[in-house]
C-alpha cells in the first residue's frame, strides 16, 4: 500500500515533545486532499458498555492534541486489557481451548491499514495490527505467523488463558458436543450463539485526520484459525478520510460476506444520514435472509452518528461519543 507523499510509512508515528509524557504522537498529518475537506471537531466514538471508561482515556489525548491514530490504539488497548470475556486476553477460547485475537486498524489520511487474525499468545493486538500498517506494506498477518512478527516487532509473547477462559472451555468440553461452527448457516432461523462484544472505535483529532479501529477474540468454541470479520477492512472497520467511519460488530462469518462497514461508508459519501447508512447496511444481511446478532456504527467526519441492529434481544447494544461537550452513550435501537 502507497503512503501518499504527505506522511510516509515511518513518519506518522513519529513523536512530538509536548505529548511524549502522554504517550502520544502529533496530529501532523494533512488531510488526503486539503481544502476540500473541513476539519471537524474531534470525537471518539467506542462501542457496547466499553464506552464511556474507553473514550475517558481517548477523549484527554485527543483534546491534548494527539493523533486519532495514537487515540484509537490506546482506547482499545484500555479495553484489550480488561479483562472482558469477548475481547482481548483472556477472553472466549477456541475448540481446544486457546484464545486467538483479530483486530485492524485504518489511518484516513492515507488510506492504510493493518491487521491480525487468529493472533495467539500477544496481549496488545491492535498495536500489533498498527505495526503491520507502519511498518510493512503488507495489511493482514495471521497464526503463529502474526505472533512471530509481533515478537520481532518487540511484543511480549504470554498466555492468553484466564480462570475465566479455561473454566469456559472446561464446562463445554465436559459436555462432548461438537463446536456449533458446523450447524446450519443461520438462515431463516436465529443463530443461536452466545453474547458478543468487539470493541470498535472511531477517532477524529484536531488536525482533522480520521481512524478507525477494532479488536475482538470473535466467537467462542470456533474452529482453530478460524478468522471473523474484524480484521477483514470495509467488514469490521473501514474508514475514509473524506467521508467518515463505520465499525461492525455480532456474527463476523456471516457479516463479513456483506463488507457492511464500507458499505455504510459508502452510503454517507452519497450523502445518506450516519443512521440510515448503518440501517442500510444492516438491512442488506436481513434481506439476504440471515438471521443473526449484528450492529454497525456509522460516524460522519463533521461528527454526526447513528447505529443499527439485527437481533441482539438479551444484549443491550450501545455506543458512545465524546466531544468536547460531554460523553453521550446511544442506546442503538
Ligand atoms: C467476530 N464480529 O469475530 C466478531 C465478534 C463480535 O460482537 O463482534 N461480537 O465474529
Amino acid at each position: 500500500m502507497a503512503d501518499n507523499g504527505d506522511i510516509s510509512r515511518r513518519t506518522f508515528g513519529a513523536g512530538a515533545a509536548g505529548l511524549a509524557a502522554l504517550g502520544t504522537t502529533q496530529a501532523s498529518a494533512k488531510p488526503a486532499r486539503p481544502g476540500a475537506i473541513p476539519v471537524g471537531k474531534p470525537f471518539v466514538m467506542t462501542t457496547w458498555e466499553f464506552g464511556p471508561g474507553a473514550n475517558a482515556v481517548g477523549w484527554p489525548m485527543l483534546a491534548a492534541g494527539a493523533s486519532a491514530l495514537d487515540v484509537v490504539e490506546k482506547t482499545i488497548n484500555h479495553v484489550e486489557l480488561l479483562g472482558d470475556y469477548w475481547v482481548g486476553a483472556g477472553g472466549v477460547p477456541n475448540e481446544v481451548g486457546e484464545t486467538t485475537l483479530d483486530a485492524m486498524i485504518m489511518w484516513g489520511p492515507t488510506h492504510d491499514a493493518g491487521a491480525v487474525g487468529c493472533l495467539k499468545r500477544v496481549k496488545k493486538a491492535i498495536s500489533v495490527a498498527r505495526k503491520v500498517m507502519e511498518e510493512t506494506q503488507h495489511s493482514l498477518i495471521v497464526g503463529d505467523d502474526a505472533t512471530r512478527f509481533a515478537a520481532r516487532m518487540g511484543f511480549t509473547e504470554t498466555s492468553l488463558t484466564s480462570v475465566v477462559s479455561q473454566q469456559a472451555w472446561d464446562k463445554w468440553a465436559a459436555k462432548g458436543e461438537k463446536t456449533n461452527a458446523f450447524a446450519p448457516e443461520p438462515i431463516g432461523k436465529a443463530d443461536k450463539l452466545a453474547g458478543h462484544d468487539t470493541v470498535g472505535c472511531i477517532a477524529l483529532d484536531a488536525a482533522g485526520n480520521l481512524c478507525v479501529g477494532c479488536s475482538t477474540n470473535g466467537r467462542e468454541f470456533k474452529i482453530p484459525g478460524r478468522v471473523g470479520d474484524s480484521p477483514i477492512i470495509g467488514a469490521g472497520a473501514y474508514c475514509d478520510q473524506a467521508v467518515g467511519a463505520a465499525v461492525a460488530t455480532g456474527n463476523g462469518d456471516v457479516m463479513m460476506r456483506f463488507l457492511p462497514t464500507y458499505h455504510a461508508v459508502e452510503l454517507m459519501r452519497g450523502g445518506m444520514e450516519p443512521q440510515a447508512a448503518a440501517q442500510a447496511a444492516i438491512k442488506r444481511i436481513e434481506d439476504a435472509g440471515y438471521r443473526i446478532d449484528g450492529g454497525v456504527v456509522a460516524v460522519r467526519r463533521d461528527g454526526a452518528h447513528g447505529g443499527a441492529k439485527t437481533g441482539w434481544k438479551e444484549a443491550p447494544f450501545s455506543y458512545s461519543v465524546q466531544t468536547v461537550a460531554g460523553n453521550v452513550k446511544v442506546p442503538v435501537k
